[in-house]
């Protein structure tokens, strides 16, 4: 089931509220979406390297198309943005006065963009979730070369997960590498909770030869992560029909009230 979550909102690094509202969970996110800035983050964020503030809230939109957390650890809650999700998604992330953009495409770093600059149709897709539950969300990103015709090609110079918080260059604190089953055309990644366990899933969807796609699930394992044999033969459905990117399962943001903007108690029905 998917549930709701509310973002809590009080410039601290204490954990979100949760509303006890059925059983939906809700983050309430208050004004301006944004945390007080710590001195050490502040800093820290002024360069390439992530900051440090603990981690927040991660929660989703209604329509699991914007994924709302503080990425890069500066102490400001950035959006993922993925309309998509089919893994073509965009960084936003919040400054003190405007927000800098940044596609996964260009979260590549500089040896990777050289290696491959002679590659025809090549795609990068990324998927977004806390895949070994440390709070941080991840980055778990491909880079493949498309079908040309319905012969899949296989050609995937990257594959990696990145754990964060990430920098806004999209580098990682340290990155961990996918083993994957075919080296063929990502169409499609996504990041799933099914079990609402805290640990992401990573949904893949490879080319798998005349028009067929194969859908690989892979779970965090000690420092990288593994896609395992479950396959899901999609032909005809179209992999994004089948394979979303269910941020919604990590919870549904809530945005307050105008009065409960002006109250900075938590509304009484709060259960912390
Ligand atoms: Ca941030
Ligand atoms: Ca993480």
């Amino acid at each position: 089931m998917t549930e709701g979550v509310a973002v809590q909102q009080d410039g601290s690094s204490s954990p979100p509220l949760w509303w006890g509202a059925g059983s939906r969970r809700r983050t309430v996110i208050g004004a301006g979406t944004a945390l007080v800035v710590s001195a050490a983050g502040f800093y820290l964020a002024s360069g390439p390297e992530p900051g440090n503030h603990p981690p927040t809230v991660v929660c989703s939109n209604e329509s699991g198309t914007v994924l709302t957390t503080d990425l890069d650890a500066d102490g400001r809650l950035d959006e993922i943005r993925d309309p998509r999700r089919s893994g073509d998604a965009t960084v936003v992330f919040s400054r003190a006065t405007t927000a800098s953009e940044v596609r996964v495409e260009e979260g590549r770093t500089l040896w990777q963009k050289a290696r491959s600059a002679l590659s025809q149709d090549m795609e990068a897709s990324g998927a977004f979730g806390d895949f070994n539950g440390d709070g941080y969300v991840d980055l778990a990103l491909f880079y493949s070369q498309a079908d040309y015709g319905d012969s899949p090609r296989s050609n995937m110079p990257v594959h990696e997960v990145r754990y964060g918080p990430l920098a806004r260059d999209l580098s990682g604190s340290r990155t961990g590498s996918i083993r994957i089953r075919a080296s063929t055309f990502v169409d499609a990644a996504g990041a799933t909770d099914e079990d609402h366990d805290g640990r992401a899933e990573l949904h893949v969807s490879q080319s798998g030869g005349d028009g067929r796609f194969d859908r690989y699930i892979g779970h965090e394992d000690n420092g990288s992560m593994k896609l395992g044999n479950e396959r899901a033969d999609l032909t005809g459905s179209g992999a994004d029909a089948e394979l979303r990117s269910n941020w919604r399962d990590f919870g549904i943001c809530v945005f307050p009230t105008a009065r409960e903007h002006s109250d900075t108690t938590p509304p009484p029905n709060v259960a912390q």
